[in-house]
C-alpha cells in the first residue's frame, strides 16, 4: 500500500497516531522499531546533522535527499517537515511535486516568511500575511497527484506572539484553502496554549502538535482534546547528542574507557539496523564468482602421528582443530577458499570427530578411518561432489594464491607440486614425490609454467628420482572428477586386499596410489609447480613457520 494511503488510514482508524522525528536512515529505523506510527522528517534536526541553524541554510534538494533517506529506510509513512516550503508558492508547487514523486506521504508547510528561523530562537518569528499563505495551501493541494497525498498547514500565530484566537482565524482559513490537518505549535513551558486552542477549534479538522516545550502533556488530556497527531520531533537526535559527547569524552579520558563498550550500542544492533542479514541472504543468491560449482572437501579423518612436540601442542585435539594465532587450521582454510567464492566446503572427519567444528564447513564423517586411508576418505564425501571438486589434505594450511592459480588451470587434474621438496623439514614423514614427464629446469624459474604432467607419483620414490613433492592440493575438472571415480571403481575390484601401488591394500592407498595407477593408465594429469603458499603440519617447526606466516611467532 502506498505510504500516503497508510497514513490517510491511521487518520481514520487510530485515535492518536504518535510520530517521532528523524534526519536520516538510521534515526529513522530506530523510530519504527520503536513501534511509532510514523516518522517526521525533522527541518530541526536535519539541519542539526549537518551542525547549521535551522533557519533555512539548506536547500530544498538537501532536505529532500534526507526525507529520501529517512522513507527508504522504513515502511511506515514518512511526514516532510518542509519549512514555508522553501520559497513562495512556485517553490511550494515544485516542492510538493518532488516530495510526492519520492513516496513521503504527507507535507508540512508553515505560515512564516521565508527564510524561516526554528521557533524555539526568541527574537524574530515573522508572519506570511493570511493571504499569501492561503495561496500557498491551494498551489499545493492543487499540486499533488494523489488524493492520499497531505498537506499539514502550520499555524505559527502563538509562537509569533498572538492570541489563540488570531491562530484560531488562520487555522480556519487555511482548512478552508484545502489543508488536510492543522499543525499548531506552541513554545510554552505548559500545553494551556494548546488546550485553548483545541477548545476554541472544536475538532473542525485534525490537530497536530508537536509538545517539545510541554512533555507533561499528557494522553489523556489529548485524546479528550481531540488531537489526532503527536510529534516527537527532536527527542531522538537530542538523545543521540548527548549519548556520543558521553562517550566520546570517556574515550579521551581514557578513565572508564573499558566501561564504555557495554553502554554503548553494540556492533550486532548496528549490523541488524543496517539489515547486514537481508545483505547476507541476498548475497548467497546473487553474488557468483563463478567458483560455486567447485566443491572443496578437506580430509582430516586420520590419526595424527607426528613429531612428538607437535604431538604434545595437539593433546589429542585433531589437527585440523589446531589453533593457530587464535583461529583453528580448518577455520583458517575454510575461511580462504570461502573469500574465493566456493560455497560448498566439508570437512571429511574421523579421529577426534566431535572436537571438529568450523563455521560454513559440512562434516561428513568417515567410521573407517582406522582401517581406511585418505583415498577412502574422499570417496565417502563422493556423493556430494557434484561438479568441480578441489582436494586439500587436512594438515595442510595453505594460502589463497595457490588455490585461485590452481582452480584456474584449465586441464582436467592438476596437482600442486613443490620442487623444493630436497631442503624440506617434515621429520621422518613420508612424501608422496611426484616424477614428471619432462626433467623440470629447476634453475630457470618458469613464468605461468608450461605443463608438464604426472609420469609417476609414489610414497616410496626416491628423492633423486623425483622432481616434486605433491602438496596434497588437487583440482578436478567435473570430467576429471568422474575419472577419478571410475578408476576408483575399477580398481577397487581389480585390487581389493591386494597391494595397490605403494598401499599394503587398496583400502589403505593414498590419494597419490590411485593418481599413479591413472597416470600408468595414460591419464593426462598436469601440474602445477608452486614454491611457496603452503606449509605442511608435521612438526613443532612447521607450526612455528604457520604462526609466522599469520603474522605471529608461536610460543617456544
Ligand atoms: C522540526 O522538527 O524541525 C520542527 C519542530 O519544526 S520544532 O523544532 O519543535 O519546532
Ligand atoms: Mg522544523
Amino acid at each position: 500500500m502506498a505510504r500516503a494511503k497508510k497514513l490517510r488510514e491511521l487518520f481514520k482508524k487510530k485515535e492518536t497516531i504518535w510520530v517521532a522525528g528523524a534526519h536520516d536512515g538510521l534515526s529513522a529505523k530506530l523510530v519504527e522499531k520503536n513501534g511509532f506510527d510514523a516518522a517526521w522528517a525533522s527541518g530541526f534536526e536535519i539541519a542539526a546533522s549537518f551542525a547549521v541553524p535551522d533557519a533555512n541554510i539548506l536547500t530544498m534538494s538537501q532536505n529532500l535527499e534526507r526525507s529520501c533517506e529517512i522513507n527508504d529506510a522504513v515502511s511506515i509513512p514518512v511526514i516532510a517537515d518542509c519549512d514555508t516550503g522553501f520559497g513562495n508558492s512556485n517553490n511550494v508547487i515544485h516542492m510538493v511535486k518532488k516530495y510526492e514523486a519520492a513516496g513521503i506521504a504527507a507535507v508540512c508547510i508553515e505560515d512564516k516568511l521565508f527564510p524561516k528561523v526554528n521557533s524555539f530562537i526568541s527574537g524574530r518569528q515573522e508572519l506570511a500575511s493570511l493571504a499569501e499563505f492561503v495561496g500557498k495551501i491551494m498551489a499545493a493541494k492543487n499540486s499533488q497527484s494523489s488524493s492520499d497525498f497531505m498537506v499539514i498547514a502550520r499555524v505559527e500565530a502563538l509562537i509569533a506572539g498572538h492570541p489563540v484566537a488570531e491562530a484560531i482565524i488562520r487555522a480556519d482559513a487555511y482548512i478552508k484553502a484545502g489543508a488536510d490537518a492543522i499543525l499548531i505549535h506552541s513554545k510554552e513551558k505548559t500545553q494551556e496554549q494548546i488546550v485553548d486552542f483545541c477548545r476554541a477549534w472544536k475538532k473542525r479538522a485534525p490537530v497536530v502538535i508537536v509538545p517539545t516545550k510541554y512533555p507533561d502533556f499528557t494522553e489523556k488530556q489529548m485524546n479528550e482534546l481531540g488531537i489526532k497527531v503527536v510529534i516527537y520531533a527532536n527527542q531522538g537526535i537530542r538523545a543521540a547528542a548527548r549519548a556520543m559527547d558521553e562517550a566520546l569524552g570517556q574515550i579521551n579520558s581514557q578513565k572508564t574507557k573499558d566501561k564504555l563498550e557495554n553502554k554503548i550500542a553494540s556492533m550486532d544492533f548496528m549490523f541488524a539496523l543496517q539489515e547486514m542479514d537481508r545483505m547476507k541472504k541476498e548475497e548467497e543468491v546473487y553474488l557468483k564468482t563463478g567458483k560455486e560449482n567447485i566443491s572443496a572437501v578437506i580430509l582430516g579423518a586420520g590419526k595424527p602421528s607426528y613429531q612428538k612436540d607437535l604431538m604434545e601442542l595437539l593433546n589429542d585435539i585433531p589437527p585440523l582443530m589446531l589453533d593457530i594465532k587464535g583461529k583453528t587450521l580448518l577455520q583458517r582454510n575454510a575461511d580462504i577458499l570461502q573469500g574465493i567464492g566456493l560455497k560448498n566446503i566439508s570437512v571429511v572427519t574421523g579421529y577426534g570427530n566431535d572436537k571438529v567444528d568450523a563455521k560454513g564447513v559440512k562434516k561428513i564423517f568417515n567410521p573407517d578411518y582406522e582401517k581406511g586411508y585418505i583415498l577412502e576418505s574422499l570417496m565417502k564425501a563422493r556423493k556430494y561432489l557434484t561438479d568441480r571438486v578441489l582436494v586439500c589434505y587436512g594438515d595442510i594450511m595453505f594460502d589463497r594464491h595457490l588455490i585461485e592459480s590452481l582452480i584456474s588451470r584449465q586441464e582436467d587434474i592438476v596437482l600442486a607440486v613443490d620442487p623444493s621438496f630436497k631442503n624440506a623439514s617434515r621429520g621422518s614423514h613420508v612424501l608422496e614425490l611426484v616424477r614428471a614427464k619432462e626433467r623440470p629446469l629447476t634453475a630457470i624459474r618458469t613464468i605461468g609454467s608450461k605443463s608438464n604432467p604426472v609420469a609417476e607419483i609414489s610414497s616410496k620414490m626416491d628423492k633423486p628420482s623425483a622432481d616434486y613433492e605433491f602438496v596434497g592440493i588437487a583440482y578436478f575438472s567435473k570430467k576429471g572428477f568422474n575419472k577419478l571415480c571410475q578408476e576408483y571403481d575399477a580398481a577397487k575390484k581389480k585390487y581389493a586386499a591386494k597391494k595397490f601401488n605403494s598401499a599394503e591394500s587398496f583400502q589403505r592407498a593414498s590419494l597419490a596410489d590411485l593418481l599413479n595407477e591413472m597416470a600408468k593408465n595414460g591419464c593426462y594429469i598436469d601440474t602445477l609447480e608452486v614454491r611457496s603458499g603452503w606449509i605442511e603440519l608435521h612438526t613443532f617447526e612447521n607450526y612455528k613457520l604457520a604462526c609466522l606466516a599469520c603474522g605471529e611467532a608461536g610460543n617456544g
